[in-house]
C-alpha cells in the first residue's frame, strides 16, 4: 500500500493555496460598498443650480439630493421619478443600476443635473 508521496502533497497545498485565494478574491468583491454622492442646490432667487451639475458615479452607487432654500424645489426625471417639491428637503436618495446618462430638472426653475452611472 502507497503511503502519501511528497508530489501528493504539493498538490494538496497548491489545491489548498487556489481555493484560498479564491476566498479572498471573493471576500474582497463582496466588500467593494456601494457609495453615496451628495447633490444640493445652490444660488439665490433667479439663480439656482445644483451642485454639482454632474455626477458621476458607478452601477449600484447612489445620489442624495438636499438642500434649504428660500424657494421650493424638486429634483425631476424624465422617467417621471421625481422628489417631492419642497423649501427643505432633508433627503431624495436614488440608487442606479442601470448605466447611462440620466438628465434631471427642477421643475419650479427649469435648472438642471445630471447622473452618469459608468
Ligand atoms: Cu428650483
Amino acid at each position: 500500500m502507497r503511503t502519501r508521496g511528497p508530489r501528493t502533497g504539493a498538490l494538496l497545498a497548491l489545491v489548498l493555496g487556489v481555493l484560498a485565494a479564491l476566498a479572498l478574491i471573493s471576500t474582497g468583491a463582496s466588500a467593494a460598498k456601494h457609495k453615496t454622492k451628495s447633490v444640493t442646490i445652490n444660488g439665490s432667487m433667479g439663480s439656482y443650480n445644483f451642485a454639482p451639475m454632474k455626477v458621476k458615479i458607478k452601477k449600484g452607487d447612489s445620489v442624495k439630493w438636499s438642500w434649504n432654500s428660500d424657494q421650493p424645489h424638486n429634483v425631476t426625471f424624465s422617467s417621471k421619478k421625481h422628489s417631492k417639491t419642497k423649501m427643505q428637503l432633508k433627503k431624495y436618495k436614488l440608487t442606479f443600476h442601470k448605466k447611462g446618462t440620466f438628465q434631471y430638472s427642477c421643475t419650479v426653475h427649469g435648472f438642471t443635473g445630471s447622473v452618469v452611472v459608468k
